[in-house]
């Protein structure tokens, strides 16, 4: 029986050969192949796909439960108004990752300042950037929403001081691990250590992420496009052309097909899957987003290390590479373009060389 993989290869397979591997498994085996693991990072993973079982299962029911819809009288540091499922999200995964002995320090979308690890806890040798309930505006409709994760190595590995700032303004292409997990028609763990994009499925049967993409490549050209065209007023007339190329029709050119969701996670998994191009540039004529809305810690940088890693790009509306920013603050943004390779490379054609 011929079976395709994602990247549309035929390869013989049958229901019967393929072998159901657990996340839990797959760390192990993963932690097997590099010589220096000392199972901490394993142990890390394990807790944040904790957490991740948690949130998707209140996500799952939150149309049923008193007091999880909706918003808070609260607002986040981004001055967005704090949805009653974010703040679930956050205590989730901020109460399971700072006590777990792998973290030095952790940033999350929802905490202005860092989260130190608590007294009496130990403190190890990695740092965790996330996003716990990223596209929370989707929360109360029923579209499918993520978290977005990103981990770095602390700077001076051998320390058990408290992680400070430095140990997690990396570069994204320092990250050892990123990904992401979206709470979708199922709930899927997505992630990359550097060697491939690998997806998990989570069977709610058994509590347990298995493995249900191996080898994630995304398609190097695509006919979607994502952008919020309700802002193009604002773009650069280089995005603007870039756009007006793609909805061309004239000398009988077949347009893209715009697909746009509003939560980051949903587009880029969707577009990793079918390829296509996800763009939010920044305003130029605006105040809003003068440097685009999407963090680069958490959103842009984990992204970028996916696309990567699956075969495609990501980019600024500069045509800087994201994974060789240079964060210098916790929450700065950044434009993302971001997709299949030649869809972002014909982007670049649009864009002034330096
Ligand atoms: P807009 C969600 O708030 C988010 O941070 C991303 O998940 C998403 O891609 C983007 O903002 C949507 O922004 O301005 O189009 O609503």
């Amino acid at each position: 029986m011929k079976r395709k993989t994602i990247s549309g290869q035929l390869v013989n397979a049958s229901p019967k050969q393929k072998q159901l591997i657990s996340l839990s498994q797959f760390i192990i085996e993963e932690q097997l192949k590099i010589p220096y693991a000392s199972g901490e990072f394993s142990a890390l993973l394990n807790h944040l796909v904790y957490a991740a079982k948690i949130v998707g299962r209140e996500v799952r029911k939150a149309g049923l439960l008193d007091g999880i819809l909706g918003s808070t009288e609260d607002t986040n540091v981004q001055g967005e108004t704090q949805m009653k499922l974010d703040q679930y999200a956050d205590n989730a995964f901020n109460n399971s990752l700072k006590i777990c002995g792998h973290l030095c320090v952790l940033a999350s979308e929802e905490h202005e300042e860092v989260i130190q690890i608590p007294e009496g806890y130990a403190i190890g040798k990695y740092t965790m950037a996330i996003d716990p309930l990223d596209g929370s505006s989707n929360i109360d409709t029923n579209v499918s929403i993520g978290t977005i994760f990103s981990i770095h190595q602390r700077l001076d590995p051998g320390s058990k001081a408290p992680g400070e700032h430095k140990d997690l303004l990396q570069k994204g292409s320092k990250q050892i691990c990123a990904g992401y997990i979206i709470y979708g028609s199922s709930t899927m763990l997505v992630l990359t250590t550097g060697k491939g994009v690998t997806g998990f499925t989570l069977d709610p049967s058994l509590g347990e992420f298995l493995l249900s993409h191996p080898s994630m490549k995304t398609p190097e050209k695509g006919d979607i496009y994502s952008a919020n065209e309700g802002n193009a007023g604002y773009w650069s007339p280089e995005v603007q052309n870039y756009i007006s190329h793609i909805k061309s029709i004239e000398g009988g050119k077949k347009p893209k097909t715009g697909r746009y969701i509003g939560s980051l996670v949903a587009d880029v998994h969707r577009n990793l899957l079918k390829g296509g191009i996800f763009l939010y540039p920044n305003d130029t004529k605006s105040s809003k987003y003068p440097n685009g809305k999407l963090r680069l810690l958490y959103e842009a940088a984990p992204m970028a290390l996916i696309a990567e890693q699956a075969g495609g790009m990501a980019v600024t509306v500069k045509g800087e590479r994201v994974l060789d920013l240079q964060p210098t603050e916790l929450h700065e943004r950044t434009t993302l373009i971001i997709g299949s390779k030649n869809e972002v490379e014909e982007f670049l054609k649009f864009i002034p060389k330096k």
